[in-house]
């Protein structure tokens, strides 16, 4: 390698960890009452990369303040979502948040996994389904 080349190489490993820090992944939340039919509310938000949705959660709770939310804790499987926009799942009634999503190439998936793990990718839809278990 030539000097400037050797010189940009290590520049551009210098610089590559900062790029990566700063990148945030943008994701849509959607709010839906599948029991009420009501209209869906649409919200746009980010997450660090690689970061949990319940982070890009708290992102829009910060930003937005028509959105926002509760969760509890199971001991074993972390935060639980419990309530948007004031509206709580219920097991009385058998009522709970879902959690769907869609991907940006419109595959609908329903994640294994609760707000703590789940990591958003680009674009996707994150859609919070009140519904009946
Ligand atoms: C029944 C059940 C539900 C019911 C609970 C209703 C009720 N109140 O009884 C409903 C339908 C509400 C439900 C919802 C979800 N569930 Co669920 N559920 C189960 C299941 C089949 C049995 C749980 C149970 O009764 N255990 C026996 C009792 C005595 O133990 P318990 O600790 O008190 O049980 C409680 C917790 O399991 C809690 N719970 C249930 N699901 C989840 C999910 C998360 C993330 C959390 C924090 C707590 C939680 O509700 C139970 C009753 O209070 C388990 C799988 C299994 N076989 O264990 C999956 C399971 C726990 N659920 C799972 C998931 C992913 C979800 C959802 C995120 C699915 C989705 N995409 O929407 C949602 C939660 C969304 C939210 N609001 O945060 C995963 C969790 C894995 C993980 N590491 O995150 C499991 C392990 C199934 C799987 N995919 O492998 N679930
Ligand atoms: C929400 O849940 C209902 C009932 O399970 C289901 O019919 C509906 O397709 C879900 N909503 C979305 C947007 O997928």
């Amino acid at each position: 390698m030539t000097p400037p080349a050797l010189l940009s190489a290590a520049l551009l490993l210098l610089l590559l960890p900062l790029t990566l820090a700063d990148s945030l992944v943008p994701l849509d939340v959607v709010v839906v009452n599948s029991l009420l039919g009501s209209a869906p509310e649409f919200h746009t938000t980010n997450v660090a990369y690689r970061g949990i949705l319940l982070g890009a959660l708290r992102r829009l709770m910060e930003s937005n303040k028509n959105f926002k939310f509760t969760f509890t804790e199971h001991p074993d499987y972390g935060p639980s979502l419990q309530s948007v926009n004031g509206l709580a799942g219920n097991s009385d009634d058998r009522t709970y948040w879902e959690l769907l999503v869609k991907t940006a190439d419109g595959t609908m998936k329903r994640p294994d996994v609760g707000i703590g793990c789940y990591t958003p990718k680009e674009k996707e839809q994150i859609i919070l389904n009140f519904t009946r278990w």
